[in-house]
């Protein structure tokens, strides 16, 4: 595997689960696959998630980790060619990519949306930019649009818990105070659509997600009729994703105390079949869920972020093992 974006780079999904049980049985039985082989982490984002699990994978395999936050001691970045760079950034990517690739052996990068231009982020200019010039496999650590190795992780986290061959998994949006990417509901509805589950999304209008990631998935505005019967219940912000309102991308379209019915509480959670409560982390608690809920036995929020560590195994191995 070259490059970690999309659902399909990493194969038949079932396969990908077999693996994932696999190495939940034992994760450090491929520590010798790495050996001399150096994974490197760069942020241009925080992260508590990504950066410890990611790491954590990295070693478990054997690998050498180096990990860079750029905004923390690296030059500031130009990214844009062409540009007379007489402002404060020092280095252009141009450089500083083929650089950090002669240094390493597999390279993950965390860039979010800039909410400047829809298109550029759609279109994730940096980390083409990476795929391009590094020389070196790369993987999505939550890019401009998608954050595959969260939408990994909960797929493994749902194949746990089910009850039912095919559970009900609503997947709503949530109130928060600021703008936040549609990363994380991008690659879950692409991950789900291929998924073996009944899929749903609810959401406000105007909160339409790109039709490459959600597709033909059932679209639910009336949130507590997408609830009824769900097996889980995964929530997340997101800001306007510009489809049906593109003179609104990225911005949160109203005040959001007119929204905080959708905050995930026991009234939505009663009409559900006991589902399981899902969120990648950081949550806002008594925003996008209340205290009640996410401390609910019925909720996975903790072996969901555990399994982090056991999607990006099975990411760097196939990564390891296509060098
Ligand atoms: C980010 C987001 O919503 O995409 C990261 C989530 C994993 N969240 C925040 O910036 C709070
Ligand atoms: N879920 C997730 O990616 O968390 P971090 O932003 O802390 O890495």
């Amino acid at each position: 595997m070259k490059v970690f974006q999309h659902v399909s780079d990493i194969g038949p999904l079932d396969e990908a689960l077999k693996e994932a049980f696999n190495i939940k049985q034992d994760r450090y039985q491929y520590e010798r696959l790495g050996r001399h082989k150096t994974a490197m982490l760069i942020f241009f984002n925080n992260s508590l998630r990504t950066r410890l699990s990611t790491q954590k994978a990295a070693m478990n395999l054997g690998m050498n980790v180096i990990v860079l936050d750029v905004n923390q001691g690296a030059w500031k970045l130009e990214t844009e060619r062409g540009v007379i760079m007489d402002g404060d950034k020092s280095e252009h990517l141009l450089e500083a990519i083929p650089v950090m690739g002669s240094y390493c052996d597999i390279i993950g990068v965390r860039s979010f949306a800039r909410f400047e231009n829809r298109q550029d982020d759609y279109e994730e200019i940096i980390l083409q930019q990476f795929i391009k010039y590094s020389g070196r496999p790369v993987f999505f650590m939550e890019s401009a649009t998608v954050h595959p190795l969260q939408a990994f992780a909960d797929l493994i986290t749902i194949e746990e818990y089910k009850k039912t061959e095919r559970p009900k998994v609503v997947m709503t949006w949530a109130p928060h105070p600021r703008a936040l990417p549609q990363a994380v509901p991008n690659s879950f509805a692409e991950w789900m659509r291929v998924a073996d589950v009944e899929f749903v999304v609810t959401h406000p209008e105007g909160y339409e997600l790109d039709p490459q990631f959600v597709g033909d998935a059932r679209v639910e505005y009336d949130q507590m009729k997408a609830f009824e019967g769900a097996d889980f219940v995964y929530a997340k912000n997101w800001s306007c994703p510009g489809v049906t309102l593109p003179d609104r991308y990225g911005q949160v379209l109203d005040d959001y105390h007119k929204w905080m019915d959708w905050t995930v509480s026991d009234r939505q959670m009663a009409v559900t079949n006991n589902a399981h409560f899902m969120h990648c982390l950081p949550v806002r608690r008594n925003m996008i869920v209340t205290d009640d809920v996410i401390e609910a036995p019925t909720s996975l929020v903790i072996p969901e972020a555990a399994n982090r560590e056991i999607s990006a195994i099975v990411v760097l191995k196939k990564m390891l093992e296509s060098l």
